[in-house]
């Protein structure tokens, strides 16, 4: 009994251990193995997706706990052997306000930053440039109307085409490049079935549907590759158009996009047009 007990208590410490020491072992951009938290944050937004996560853990903790100690009260205390004679007690007004007035607070308590984290997800601020992304099946393409309209595909890089340092089914031929620290508003939309363009460690999700333009930002605090995964179940392959954004400085930046002006310029689209010229036309 007495060594069951103590596995019993050695499991809970190490998964208390465990979720709490996630945050270290979490990777920014990528999963990495054994985590069990988010991914790591490298926007302001799902910075605070990770503040209202600790908030909820520790009310969801507290609320736990509570009531164990209440079961254990009601099994010690009460049980046939030390309350032989019930009590028949069936109403107590004090403590059904608490219960009622108890938990209506506590729903209050988390509505208020879980409004304030939506305001900040869907109010997207002045943007410094745009993307404009669409879901394919099953590939994502991507644009640049602030930059002279230049437009690309980027596809799965299959796992016998990985290079050095390339994750498995999240590396992709041509990432999206942005610059580091500024807004960055994407429009979504997609060009057949709905697909969603999320990114973990930017805190955003968003569905992609064909004949609807959906919008959201970030703003990337590091420079860095960050991966993600079309997260709407899309097809045949849809656990194999991954997304890749590498975040560089403002400088890399101008360099990168000279460069792919005239890279992909040069790509037609299935319509025939040059890309560069479609984008302009829109
Ligand atoms: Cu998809």
């Amino acid at each position: 009994m007495n060594s069951l007990l103590r596995a019993l208590a050695v499991f809970i410490g190490t998964a208390f251990a465990a979720v709490f020491a996630s945050a270290a072992f979490a990777g920014t951009g990528e999963p990495s193995p054994w985590q069990i938290n988010l991914q790591g944050a490298a926007t302001p937004v799902m910075e605070k997706i990770h503040d209202f996560n600790y908030l909820l853990l520790g009310i969801i903790t507290a609320i736990v706990l509570f009531v164990l100690v209440l079961l254990v009260i009601v099994a010690v205390r009460f049980n046939e052997r030390s309350n032989p004679v019930p009590s028949k007690t069936s109403h107590n007004t004090m403590i059904e306000v608490a219960w009622t007035v108890v938990p209506v607070m506590i729903l209050v308590l988390i509505a208020i930053p879980s409004f304030r984290l939506l305001h900040l997800e869907l109010n997207i601020p002045k943007p410094d440039i745009t993307v404009k992304v669409t879901g394919h099946q099953w590939y994502w393409s991507y644009e640049y109307p602030d930059n002279g309209g230049f437009g690309f595909d980027s596809y799965l890089v299959a796992e016998k085409d990985l290079k050095a340092g390339q994750p498995r089914l999240l590396a992709v031929d041509n990432e999206v490049v942005v610059p580091v620290n500024k807004i960055v508003r994407i429009q979504v939309t997609s060009a057949d079935v709905i697909h969603s363009f999320a990114v973990p460690s930017f805190g955003v999700k968003i569905d992609a549907n064909p004949g609807r333009l959906n919008e959201s930002w970030f703003k990337i605090t590091r420079e860095g590759v960050y991966y993600g995964q079309c997260s709407e179940l899309c097809g045949r392959d849809h656990a194999f158009m991954p997304i890749a954004v590498r975040a560089v400085s403002e400088a890399d930046f101008a360099a990168w996009v000279a460069q792919a002006k005239s890279k992909f310029s040069a790509i037609d689209d299935e319509s025939g047009v040059k890309v560069a010229d479609a984008g302009a036309a829109r």
